[in-house]
């Protein structure tokens, strides 16, 4: 660790190139697997949630009644798989980048163009790509390097130093419960992300609700539903046209009662420029913070890695309207443009809580640096 680690991500100065160039606070605790919670029988829980809805008034929730099947633990060699999970997601955006220094000895002006042209095809952005070749030609000059594959070690370095601040997993605190706002703009895979999400913090120990908070899309209910028969969790819902704050609430008050570690919130897609919309996000954070004024505990927004650059654009926008706290990156499996990360990290310090690595129900993953780099790295005779 270096004397200036920071805890809080914090926004650099435009200009400032590497002001982002710290390392993150503590990697082996942020790592830490969430502790599981003790918790009642499955059957028991599910059955007396399935009362307290009732209770409440709302539409009935989509629970299943049967005995959950057991979710395994983690198996022996993850890390490899996760590798490799990493490796295929990340092999169009990596195209370019991995086999550029292959078989090349010199370091040149032209494998500096290259390189920055690999960046750019990556989208990282102009900005970022300038940043990271400035700083990779002063550093191979003010550290002697003479061949293609010290540059290849002092590239993936640099790039590490670039995502490591935002390699900052989401940590579960409190149990009143923890609240996640899920935001972002239409199809971007927000209801997705928390039918995976739920799977994961499932696995992890937790209780869960979810809120069909997303009362504006047609069939946007039964399709989050639909995710929580799959987990076994339970859904708080009221249809369609509904008070998208006062499902919410209600699912908040329904796990406060039954003392539920976690609720996710799905809400409509939205554009910046749906004055509405925008408008009912600040009413949503207002009808929480009623019942506990901390509420929401993380505002996740999600991007979809395909849209590059302007990823960016809609960091921005959400940002102005409710505080981000972190980015869910999806869909990097399907896009060549997964270099916007490393824009998104550099100009917000945001923390990246997950990437999207595929359309199955174990392809959302904790962002990992080290991972992402190296899959990016690699050759494609490595890819597999
Ligand atoms: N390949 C791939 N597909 C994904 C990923 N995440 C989501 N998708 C797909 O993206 C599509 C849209 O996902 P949704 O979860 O409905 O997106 P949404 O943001 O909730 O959409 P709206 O509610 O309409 O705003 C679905 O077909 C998902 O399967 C991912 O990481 N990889
Ligand atoms: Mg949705």
């Amino acid at each position: 660790m270096t004397s200036d680690d920071t805890a809080a991500p914090k926004s650099p100065e435009r200009g400032g190139l590497f002001a982002l160039f710290r390392r993150r606070k503590d990697s082996a605790e942020s790592a830490a697997p969430l502790q599981p919670t003790p918790e009642p029988a499955p059957e028991a829980r599910v059955a007396s949630l399935a009362d307290g809805v009732a209770d409440s008034g709302l539409a009935t929730p989509a629970v299943v009644v049967e005995k959950p099947a057991p979710i395994a633990a983690p198996a022996q060699g993850e890390e490899p798989a996760r590798r490799g999970l990493f490796r295929r997601a990340l092999a169009r955006t990596g195209a370019g980048l991995g086999n550029l220094l292959l078989g090349r000895k010199a370091i040149d002006a032209e494998l500096y163009e290259e390189l920055e042209t690999s960046l750019l095809m990556a989208d990282v952005g102009v900005e970022t790509a300038s940043a990271v070749i400035a700083e990779l030609t002063a550093r191979v000059k003010r550290r002697n390097l003479g061949d293609a594959q010290a540059l290849r070690g002092e590239l993936r370095a640099l790039l590490l130093e670039l995502l490591e601040p935002c390699q900052q997993p989401l940590v579960i605190d409190r149990q009143t419960p923890f609240v996640m706002l899920v935001v972002g703009v239409n199809g971007v895979g927000k209801t997705t992300t928390i039918g995976k999400l739920a799977h994961r913090l499932q696995s992890e120990g937790r209780t869960l609700m979810l809120a069909a908070g997303d009362t504006f899309r047609a069939a946007a209910v039964e399709q989050l539903q639909a995710w929580g028969e799959r987990n076994r969790v339970p859904v708080v819902s009221q249809g369609t046209g509904a008070d998208s704050a006062s499902v919410i609430f209600d699912a908040i008050q329904s796990a406060q009662a039954r003392q539920l570690d976690v609720v996710i919130a799905d809400t409509a897609g939205r554009l910046h420029t749906k004055d509405n919309l925008m408008a009912e996000l600040t009413k949503v954070r207002r009808v929480m913070a009623k019942l506990d004024p901390d509420a929401p505990h993380e505002t996740l927004l999600v991007l979809d890695a395909g849209t590059g650059q302007n990823a960016v654009v809609q960091m921005r926008q959400f940002s102005a309207a409710v505080a981000v706290t972190g980015i869910a990156l999806t869909k990097l499996d399907g896009t060549a443009k997964g270099g916007v990360i490393f824009a998104l990290c550099r100009e917000f310090g945001v923390p990246i809580r997950y990437v999207g690595l595929g359309e199955g129900i174990d392809d959302l993953q904790p962002f990992d640096a080290e991972l992402f780099v190296d899959a990016l790295l690699a050759t494609s005779d490595n890819v597999g």
